[in-house]
């Protein structure tokens, strides 16, 4: 099993040569075509190794992190030198100062997953600073669970595809429903219902709106409307303020269900702020005309209507706002709790929105508790080395930044996930210590001190599970382990019998003993759930089958109880309702996110100033040739570069008045650093609009300069390093405002999958 689904792997002299889908899966990824030859690639690390100057000079702050040399160690020597090192920067400066976040998406397995691997290694040693909250989902994590009590529920008991395809009539999509991006999920599912539902949907005579700058993102036929990215809260207020002020909102519903909405009518009719967000208003936003709007809104109040808001929409500056805007927009209609009507989000952002969840708690590995209570929000990594003692805001309260002296990464990858790499790279000259665990030389790896080579799913058993998919599954191996690679779990027990705790971090067990234990717990909840619909047979017979069934609660509709009975299943807000207006966040005082949903102007948009400098805005969106950075080396990643490069998409209009053609290689530039990319014309992006996704291996030019071009095409040297708002700092990598020109130079080559220099010593 993959993050992007489940397969039965054909080997070859210790490779995998081929992947073959389950054969239960309606539509398996593409992204499978990743994996083979994944194995045995000169991009894993083959043995534990150590940077040079950190070996010669000891720890201490660097700027040759990412150019320096490295040199091969033995096992017992890095468990040695780490073990010293954990312990002298928790002896001296206490553990708050170890970095332990480690945020990343990893591989699935409940078992070896890495950063719960990570996180109870560094509990257990005493603790770690930690991360809050995800690149995923920042803004959300935060503002929903004030608005509704809750964000992860919003996907994990959405309304089912089912529902959607047999009920809706209008389905509207802000970000549009990417079947792309329903490849996904953490921890992989055995089907991919997403086309299917789609398809059903329309042959029913359902219509689907697709609000995005792409015309792909939504598969099939639908009505595109191409606002200008950023503006999408406007366009929602436009579609409220039709409601509001021709009496076709659900007065009955908002004063039932929900608090506030007054006070969101006065802004919205602009009795605050003398601006009546009116269909005139937001069309000089958007560049949707008035018309649109308005026959938009009517057509969504006399529907069966459900409104969906892509995760890439709070991945934006101010992007508190879209989710809560939607919701806002939906109550108008009346239709939450109903089948097939109200609010979704994240449709088409993975495959789990619309799945049917598992009513058992999930195989997992106990963590202990973190002895440290310091924290940052995820995304505030380079904030966190760059300003030691610094005060920052996060909902509702303020904290300090503590001085990290040590970072630990296993299982994710910054130079990947984070915003404005030259600034990264200059935080990560900062600490004493970097240690990365990974299976290959990402960018990160070689920014580590110490780098510890980690195994791949396909070199080790372990089990996987979602709570969004019906199979608890067998993860066998299908090859030997790479060269001196190690299980992180392996790696982190040597490392506590070193440093005095081995017994209870390993509890005695080796990793297969983990697996039967753990399967063993989760096969005794279900066994006491009167409602089991199988018996879980007992371990090695589940080893044998390779999967077992779960129940799933199909036919959910998102929120149904709190519409049967708001009094008996209140949600989990001060007023037990939806909170158009929160007396909580409003108190808060943020001048970035106010106290009921509103349209704030971004930076980085087509609208404002900014552009007349950097004219084309960039949209970085999730691949659809990969998962984020992993196996960018693989086939099918690989088949859609151009000449070696991240394809970039773009208006044909846009690229003649730049004199460039399909197949070019460009610098794509602001002020903040450069990437090349290859171009690709489409006249589905809208004029103006240019796609880059994210994934390809940062590669600069020049490794001893932090602010280097990347050769390769990685977004994220151009995206500005600032948070969605003070109430949640979110990521905020979607879009970023950049130039384009014509790339002269001889093409440099791409290094990105070699490993550094390694000095073995005799
Ligand atoms: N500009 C911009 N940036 C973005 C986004 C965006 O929209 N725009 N999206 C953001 C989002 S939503 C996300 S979730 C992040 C994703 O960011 P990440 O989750 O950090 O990206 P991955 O490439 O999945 O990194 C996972 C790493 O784990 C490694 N790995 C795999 N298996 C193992 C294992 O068994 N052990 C160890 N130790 N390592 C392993 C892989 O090799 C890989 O390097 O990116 C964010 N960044
Ligand atoms: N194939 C593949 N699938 C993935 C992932 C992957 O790496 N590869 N990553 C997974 C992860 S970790 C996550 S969190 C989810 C993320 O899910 P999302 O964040 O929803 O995914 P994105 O592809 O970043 O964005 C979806 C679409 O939103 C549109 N969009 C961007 N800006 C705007 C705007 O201002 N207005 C409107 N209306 N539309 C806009 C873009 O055209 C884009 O294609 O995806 C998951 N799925
Ligand atoms: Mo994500």
């Amino acid at each position: 099993m993959a993050h992007w689904g489940m397969f039965s792997a054909q080997v070859d002299g210790g490779e995998v040569v081929a992947v073959h889908p389950y054969a239960g899966d309606r539509d398996p990824s593409p992204i499978l075509g990743n994996v083979p030859g994944s194995v045995r690639h000169r991009a894993r690390i083959a043995g534990p190794v150590v940077r040079r100057g950190w070996l010669e000079n000891g720890p201490g702050p660097s700027t040759r992190r990412g150019s320096d040399e490295f040199v091969a160690v033995s096992w017992d020597e890095l468990t040695e030198l780490l073990a010293r090192e954990l312990r002298r920067v928790a002896d001296r400066y206490g553990n708050r100062s170890i970095f332990g976040g480690s945020y990343g998406w990893s591989a699935p397995g409940r078992f070896h997953h890495a950063q719960s691997q990570v996180h109870r290694f560094l509990k257990m040693f005493g603790g770690y600073t930690r991360s809050v909250h995800s690149y995923s989902l920042g803004a959300t994590g935060v503002v929903m669970p004030r608005v509704v009590g809750t964000h992860w529920k919003l996907f994990a008991r959405s309304t089912n595809w089912d529902l959607i395809a047999r009920h809706t009539e209008l389905f509207v999509c802000f970000g549009g429903v990417p079947v792309k991006n329903t490849s996904i999920n953490d921890g992989g599912n055995s089907d991919h219902p997403t086309r299917d539902a789609l398809d059903r949907m329309r042959a029913r005579g359902g219509r689907i709106v697709s609000i995005s700058p792409l015309r792909d993102d939504t598969h099939g036929e639908c009505e595109w409307l191409a606002p200008r990215p950023g503006s999408d809260v406007a366009v929602m207020l436009a579609l409220a303020y039709v409601l509001a002020t021709e009496d076709l909102a659900d007065r009955s519903f908002l004063d039932r269900y929900c608090t506030g909405y007054d006070k969101f009518e006065d802004y919205l009719l602009g009795r605050t702020d003398g601006i009546p967000k009116s269909p005139q208003w937001a069309a000089e936003l958007s560049g949707l005309s008035a018309h649109t709007l308005i026959e938009l809104a009517h057509r969504m109040a006399s529907s069966r209507t459900l409104v969906t808001v892509s995760w890439s929409l709070q991945r934006v500056r101010y992007g508190e706002q879209a989710p809560w805007a939607g919701i806002t927009l939906a109550a108008m209609l009346g239709q939450i709790g109903v089948p097939g009507g109200g609010f979704g989000h994240g449709y088409g952002s993975m495959n789990e929105p619309g799945t049917a969840p598992v009513p058992y708690p999930l195989p997992t590995l106990f963590q202990g508790n973190n002895d440290v209570d310091d924290f940052i929000p995820v995304a505030a990594i380079s904030d966190l080395l760059l300003r030691p003692g610094e005060k920052f805001d996060y909902d509702g309260k303020q904290y300090t930044f503590p001085d990290i002296r040590l970072v630990y990464w296993a299982g994710g990858n910054p130079f990947h996930h984070h915003q404005d790499i030259g600034r990264l790279r200059n935080a990560l000259g900062r600490p004493d210590t970097i240690v990365v665990h990974d299976p290959y030389w990402t960018p990160m790896a070689k920014h580590a001190d110490i780098v510890v080579p980690s195994t791949t799913t396909l070199e080790r058993n372990d089990l996987t599970c979602t709570r969004s998919d019906p199979l608890l599954v067998a993860m066998q191996a299908a090859v030997p382990r790479f060269e001196d690679a190690r299980d992180d779990y392996d790696t982190f027990s040597a490392l506590a019998y070193r440093l005095g705790f081995g017994d209870r971090f390993t509890e005695k067990r080796g990793a297969q003993a983990w697996l039967e234990y753990l399967y063993g717990q989760w096969r005794g909840f279900v066994l006491a759930d009167p409602a089991r619909v199988e018996d879980p047979p007992e371990f090695d017979e589940f080893w044998r089958r390779g999967h077992v069934r779960m129940r799933t609660e199909d036919d959910l509709t998102l929120l149904e109880e709190f519409r049967n009975d708001p009094q008996r299943d209140p949600l989990r807000t001060p007023s037990g309702r939806i909170e158009i207006f929160s007396a909580d966040i409003d108190g808060f005082g943020y001048e970035d996110c106010a106290g009921h949903p509103k349209w704030y102007e971004p930076e980085e948009w087509l609208g404002g100033a900014r552009a007349e400098q950097f004219p084309l805005h960039l949209i970085a969106n999730q691949p659809r040739t990969r998962l984020h950075g992993q196996l960018d080396h693989g086939a099918v990643s690989q088949a859609s570069k151009i000449r070696g490069r991240e394809p970039i998409r773009m208006h044909p209009g846009d690229a003649a008045a730049r004199n460039l053609s399909e197949g070019d290689v460009v610098r794509v530039f602001n002020d903040r650093g450069a990437c090349l990319a290859g171009v690709v014309l489409d006249d589905g992006v809208l004029r103006g609009v240019v796609q880059l996704s994210t994934g390809a291996w940062y590669d600069p030019f020049d490794p001893e300069d932090p602010g280097s071009m990347c050769v390769h095409g990685n977004p994220n040297v151009l995206t500005a390093d600032v948070g969605t708002s003070r109430l949640s700092h979110g990521c905020t990598g979607q879009h970023v405002l950049v130039e384009i020109e014509h790339f002269d130079g001889a093409l440099p080559p791409i290094r990105a999958y070699d490993p550094p220099p390694i000095r073995h010593r005799m």
